[in-house]
């Protein structure tokens, strides 16, 4: 197998975006912690610069029982998410669109997520340029988490809007979210139109929440070989 010497280092690039929005993040914040690739170099930048003294009395929220881990590990305080706002959420996605639209729960916690960035004051996503799209559902698929129970049912409601998707599977197993639930990641055919998609998935019987924040981010740093852009 030959090495592409010139292939951009999709890490480096990830931890780079990472960096560029943990330099956002101030003392005394409440900051919502992201799960995935990304947000964990956000996390451990976070970590390092309480350890290094540039930062204090930062508390977390995270978005998954994995992120949770990892931000206890490097020393982030986590707290429970309770009705108030946070100051910064910051975050990962799957697809970005020019309107700052998003597809997110590749990752399997988009519930906690959505819950979590709902309530940020400021929601900066991080990722590599490879998230960039020119419309939402063009690449990726779009998570739905469902309920268990009943959701062979549920998935026969969802296969009239997206008819084309499946249940997502771990090993011989249906995968199952730190809630409890199920994943259905569905193709978003061209020509929907995002919002009112996002109104028919959350009014379908069954669906919890869907992998679609549309409007809710303020700011995203994609990284690319050139160097990190902001996105507004
Ligand atoms: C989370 O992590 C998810 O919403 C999204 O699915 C995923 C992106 O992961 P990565 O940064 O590993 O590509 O933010």
């Amino acid at each position: 197998m030959s090495t592409d010497l010139h292939a951009p280092d999709l890490e480096a690039l990830k931890k780079e975006a990472a960096i560029r929005a943990v330099a956002l993040v101030g003392s005394g914040m409440r900051v919502g912690l992201g799960t995935g690739s990304t947000a964990k170099y956000a996390i451990e930048e976070i970590g390092r610069r309480l350890a290094a003294g540039e930062l204090s009395g930062v508390t977390g929220v995270a978005t998954s029982e994995a992120s949770d881990a990892l931000a206890r590990q490097v020393g982030i305080p986590v707290e429970a998410l309770d009705p108030r706002p946070l100051d910064i959420a910051i975050d990962g996605a799957d697809e970005i669109d020019p309107a700052l639209n998003l597809i997110k729960g590749l990752g399997g916690a988009l519930l906690r997520e959505k819950l979590t960035e709902v309530q940020a004051r400021q929601l900066v996503i991080i990722a590599d340029h490879t998230k960039l799209v020119t419309r939402i559902g063009e690449k990726a698929p779009l998570p739905i988490e469902i309920a268990r129970f009943g959701f062979l049912s549920t998935i026969e409601r969802l296969r009239a809007v997206l008819p084309a998707g499946r249940l997502r599977q771990n090993g011989a197993h249906p995968y199952v979210t730190d809630n409890g639930n199920l994943i259905f990641d569905a193709q978003i055919p061209e020509g929907h139109d995002i919002h009112a998609l996002e109104r028919q998935l959350k009014g379908t019987l069954g669906v919890i929440d869907t992998g679609l924040f549309l409007g809710m981010a303020q700011v995203a740093f994609v990284a690319a070989p050139g160097g990190v852009q902001e996105l507004r």
